[in-house]
């Protein structure tokens, strides 16, 4: 019995359920997740910081796919936001830094981006909440295969000075 177990999850953990689920509707990219599949279905990491723990302030990274994209979105608690921060994201071979606007350093003429932020940018005299970029990338930029290495990181500045980053380091699956 325990043998047929083990045999069974091995072979859950290859065939079932695994990779990036797939959309059941339109991402309308705005910056907003009020399309239901970003909560129900959407894989999710939170960031960690550099101990392990989950990272102050709380960032998180979140996937979908359809036949065509690979809809990545990214999440930034942040009481101060400022058009030079930004979240450094590699996905496979492809890399790039998408700040608050939604604007990717470098460009990319494919790659569909918005933002949403609440709060004024650039303006530190008030406080500010969060911020949230969706993106559609095509798939054959990523070309998601059995282990596409991912690595995401953000850096903050928060009002009280120095700086605190966090990460999410794994792999995305087709
Ligand atoms: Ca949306
Ligand atoms: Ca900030
Ligand atoms: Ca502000």
């Amino acid at each position: 019995m325990k043998y047929f177990l083990l045999f069974a999850l091995a072979s859950c953990s290859r065939h079932a359920g695994h990779g990036v689920p797939t959309t059941t509707g339109e991402i309308e990219l705005d910056g907003e997740w009020e399309e239901p599949d970003w909560d129900k279905r959407a894989e999710r990491h939170v960031f960690n910081d550099a101990d392990g723990a989950e990272a102050r302030p709380f960032s998180e990274i979140r996937f979908l796919r359809d036949a065509e994209h690979l809809y990545v979105s990214v999440y930034a608690a942040d009481e101060d936001i400022h058009s030079s921060e930004s979240f450094d994201v590699k996905l496979g071979e492809l890399a790039f830094r998408v700040d608050p606007r939604g604007h990717l350093t470098p460009s990319f003429a494919s790659i569909r981006t918005a933002a949403d932020l609440d709060g004024t940018l650039d303006d530190s005299s008030n406080s500010d909440e969060e911020w949230v970029v969706e993106m559609a990338i095509p798939i054959a930029l990523v070309r998601p295969g059995p282990h596409v290495a991912a690595h995401v990181s953000r850096c903050d500045t928060p009002k009280a000075g120095g700086t605190r980053c966090g990460a999410w380091d794994g792999f995305i699956d087709e």
